[in-house]
């Protein structure tokens, strides 16, 4: 809750009545912006990102100065108070400028702080203020690298801040936050604490007029403390048989805290903050707990950013996040990799989300003075600035800290043991600066899967190991989650643990009832929560778990099957919910909840006797199908999922699953593959080559069908295998692919085919062949010129003829040469035939290609 009120201008200029207070006003709109080396002047609101867009697209991201620039009226009446900016996190290094004056600067993307400005200001003018904002990269500022975009800008609200010239401490580390302390709490009593530091201007005693309120508004008490020295305040009290903050009920209880004119009573300064009484620890063998009952955390990481927004969202976008974990059936958030908006503690305390947050140490670490004290100034400015929030039960403050040196080649043993050394230093620097300021929350590191954190000792220094797992995708078998789990907890059984990370990438696009590790397929991603959700529920020494990631976001690094997205969230980048979300749904929650899964595959093309697969999610014992309002069918629930396979007629049908007091509703069409070829008039055949996996079009809600080999009276390929990149990915390249939007079509392709058939009426056709080579290092040589050309191999030059019944339709096509490397390739080809169509493939030079298919009867 903001304390911004709006006060008529006679109230506010000519005194501060008595029920004055603060002045807090933000000052986000219509600022002059320009970027570095460019004459273009924008206007802009704020929050401002320069990055939403070119982060998305190919080559770097602009990472250097923006300038802001903007004339704010400043009162006479002002003169009499005192005058501040505050930002609530502007990515990475700012400095600011009052009418060409400089004011200071602040290191650091993702906490906030804040300046007096009153010695810069000319009351009763228009003032400039110009604000310089850097985002390039520095070998001294965390993080140095990261698997997520390092948008730069204004991205959270700037605020004017007036107050008596006697008031709380604004300026400093806690960015103006009173410290509200809870150092014992019990069913019976909760023992507290709150403190701060005020600002004088040396003229009169102010007295200080403490009000705490209980959850129901209701004032309970009212407390008159003295202020020591002049300047500072500490005061104990206690509150009875306490309504406890739990993620079940989140009570919040409330202190505001006046600053008075000891003559007068007028109050000078007034501060709000909200608190929750709850204790909780880390049991190596319980697990977590919370108000003395053991709690299993389940929930997710979360990014900061949003489609086409980029980390520049508003306050709306937050809730409306932490809301739909909440509805998900959460209990617990990693604000990953960073400390997040200030609202999104609010958020959390007001829904019951237990809170990891964490500073952006991440895969690496300079051995430098500078770069271990900004380190160190993040995560106390954390600490200070979040200190209030009951939600927040975890300091985190690296993540995966050695992956840059294991996966760097050719790095000396001695550079290696340096840079052990310089991270285990600043982990215990971490430590120590967090335990300074707060011993009542437990400090914790999040760890990717390597011996070298534990033979290196820097798993010892926090309180809490959580482990950033992805079995099942970047290392194989997801069952050897557990395997591995036991073996931690056995070699370190005085180890708090939980898994800080784990899951794959998912497509909505890519639908299949054969899920395989890296087909980008809902169903993998289905497969893979169940059984980690299933492998720590029956360990009770897990903390807990938190899936990566709430939300797909931007990673400029990445090319999965959507370019530079990563997309292991269960929603998408825009928060449209994946069918996991769903699943989570009917797992976590009590009330009842039924989905059918498959939003994105509802068009089913089996063979004539193959059966429908269904999927749905449930919380019941028991899920019910009516199908087309006139049979019935019955599943058991297993890991909340009921399977069904249906006896479907070709054609649409209309599916309700009624699990308990809830229903959900499907309509599923039916296509036979083998009548696809007969009703072809009108019905293109399309079909994604080389894949398992169905892919929608979401654009055009075509669907480039699994492919098939060919068999009399169908279609298919004959021969030749599935495009495989490397040997952990199943299938396809993890490439992007230029000038298309379908990216996984041409991602996924069969290699070395002979042909393609189709057995098609008599007719004329038009044939579409879609291609990508995906070797980086393939050869644009003309096959012609290999004897001359001693460096190439045959294996580096990809060329074929391609005939289409027994005619020439291309010859030497070499994609790399003709088209260039990873980029999408639709040939189209008119024919007519009595009775087939042969594509057939001839190599000249390495293994023929093919990606996708479409024919159309003209
Ligand atoms: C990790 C990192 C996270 C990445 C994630 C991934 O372990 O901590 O920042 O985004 O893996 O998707 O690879």
């Amino acid at each position: 809750m903001k304390i911004f009120k709006i006060i008529l201008a006679g109230v506010l200029f000519v005194s501060f009545s008595t029920e004055a207070q603060r002045l807090v006003k933000t000052v986000n709109s219509g600022w002059k912006f320009q970027k570095e080396n460019s004459e273009k002047i924008e206007t802009v609101n704020i929050p401002h990102t320069w990055n939403s867009q070119d982060a998305f697209n190919e080559g770097d991201y602009f990472r250097g100065t923006g300038t802001y620039e903007k004339q704010v009226f400043i009162p006479k009446e002002w003169e009499a108070k005192s005058v501040f900016l505050k930002f609530e996190g502007a990515n990475q290094h700012t400095q600011i400028f009052i009418n060409d004056k400089p004011v200071g600067e602040h290191t650091g993307g993702y906490t906030a702080f804040i300046f007096e400005l009153s010695e810069y200001l000319n009351f009763g003018e228009a003032n400039q203020v110009r604000i310089l904002v850097d985002n390039s990269h520095n070998q001294n500022i965390p993080p140095l690298e990261a698997d997520f975009n390092f948008y730069g800008g204004i991205y959270r609200d700037v605020e004017l801040i007036v107050t008596g010239k006697d008031h709380f401490k604004l300026e400093g580390e806690a960015a103006g936050n009173l410290l509200v302390k809870t150092p014992e709490v019990s069913e019976k009593l909760a023992k507290l604490n709150f403190s701060g530091e005020i600002v004088r201007s040396g003229k009169k005693n102010p007295k200080l007029e403490i009000k705490v309120t209980d959850p129901n508004g209701k004032l309970i008490k009212t407390l008159t403390p003295d202020i020591k020295n002049g300047s500072n305040f500490s005061v104990d009290f206690e509150i009875k048989a306490p309504l406890l903050w739990s993620p079940e009920q989140p009570h919040l209880y409330e202190i505001t805290a006046n600053l008075k004119d000891p003559d007068s009573g007028e109050i000078m300064d007034s501060y709000s903050t909200s608190f929750g009484c709850r204790w909780f620890k880390a049991d190596p063998e319980k697990g977590f707990i919370l108000n003395g009952k053991p709690i299993k955390l389940i929930g997710a990481n979360r990014h900061q950013d949003f489609e086409n927004m980029g980390n520049a969202v508003p306050n709306s976008i937050h809730r409306k996040d932490y809301q739909m974990i909440k509805d998900m059936g959460s209990n617990f958030i990693r604000t990953a990799h960073y400390p997040q908006d200030p609202d999104v503690y609010r958020i959390c305390d007001e829904l019951g989300l237990l809170v990891w947050t964490e500073v952006p140490v991440i895969n690496d670490v300079t051995d430098t003075e500078a770069y271990h004290q900004n380190a160190i100034d993040m995560q106390r400015e954390q600490i200070l600035q979040l200190y209030n929030h009951p939600s927040i039960v975890f300091w985190g403050y690296m993540n995966e800290i050695f992956i840059r040196l294991v996966f760097t080649r050719d790095m000396s043993e001695a550079d290696k043991n340096a840079k052990i050394k310089t991270s285990v230093e600043l982990a215990e620097k971490l430590e120590a600066a967090t335990k300074e300021l707060d011993t009542s929350r437990l400090s914790v590191m999040a760890l990717h899967e390597n011996e070298i954190y534990n033979t290196s000792k820097i798993a010892d220094i926090p309180d809490v190991i959580g482990w950033n797992l992805y079995f099942g995708w970047y290392t194989p078998g997801l069952e050897n989650l557990g395997k591995f789990l036991d073996e931690q907890h056995n070699r370190y059984p005085e180890r708090p643990l939980l898994i800080s990370e784990y899951g794959p990438g998912s497509d909505s696009r890519i639908q299949t009832n054969e899920p395989k590790p890296w087909d980008f397929s809902e169903a993998y991603q289905l497969k893979s929560h169940v059984s980690y959700l299933n492998q720590i529920m029956e360990r009770d020494y897990m903390l807990g778990m938190a899936a990566w990631n709430f939300a797909d976001f931007g990673s400029s690094g990445r090319q999965d099957s959507r370019p530079y997205i990563n997309q292991k969230g269960l929603v998408n980048f825009n928060r449209e919910p994946k069918d996991i979300y769903h699943y989570y749904k009917a797992r976590l929650n009590k009330e009842d909840y039924v989905y059918i899964a498959g939003k994105n595959f509802t068009t089913r093309f089996i063979d004539q006797n193959e059966k429908v697969k269904l999927k749905v999610f449930s919380n019941s014992k028991k899920v019910k199908l009516q199908i087309d309002d006139n049979i019935e069918k019955e599943a058991i629930v297993k890991d909340n999922i009921a399977e069904f396979d249906l006896n479907l007629e070709e054609g649409k049908h209309s599916i309700k699953a009624i699990s308990g007091s809830a229903d959900y509703h499907r309509n599923i069409e039916v296509k036979f593959r083998n009548n696809l070829i007969k009703n072809i008039q009108n019905k293109p055949i399309r079909i994604n080559v080389g894949s398992h996996s169905d892919f929608v079009d979401e654009e055009t809600g075509e669907i480039w069908i699994s492919d098939q080999a060919f068999s009399e009276n169908s279609f298919g390929y004959v021969s030749g295998e599935v495009f495989q990149q490397s040997k952990s990915k199943f299938q396809g390249t993890a490439s992007n692919i230029k000038v298309t939007t379908k990216e996984p079509l041409y991602q996924t392709m069969r290699e070395g085919l002979k042909s393609y058939k189709f057995d098609v009426p008599a007719g004329r056709y038009r044939i579409s062949l879609l291609m990508a080579e995906p070797n980086r290092r393939a050869s644009t040589e003309n096959i012609y010129n290999l004897g001359s050309d001693q460096n190439k191999t045959s294996d580096e030059v990809r060329s074929f003829d391609i005939l289409i019944n027994g005619e020439l339709a291309e010859q030497d096509l070499n994609l790399a040469r003709d088209y260039g490397i990873l980029q999408a390739v639709e040939l189209n080809y008119e024919i007519s035939t009595k009775d087939e169509i042969n594509i057939q493939f001839n190599p000249e030079s390495g293994k023929p290609i093919l990606s996708g298919i479409k024919l159309e009867k003209l």
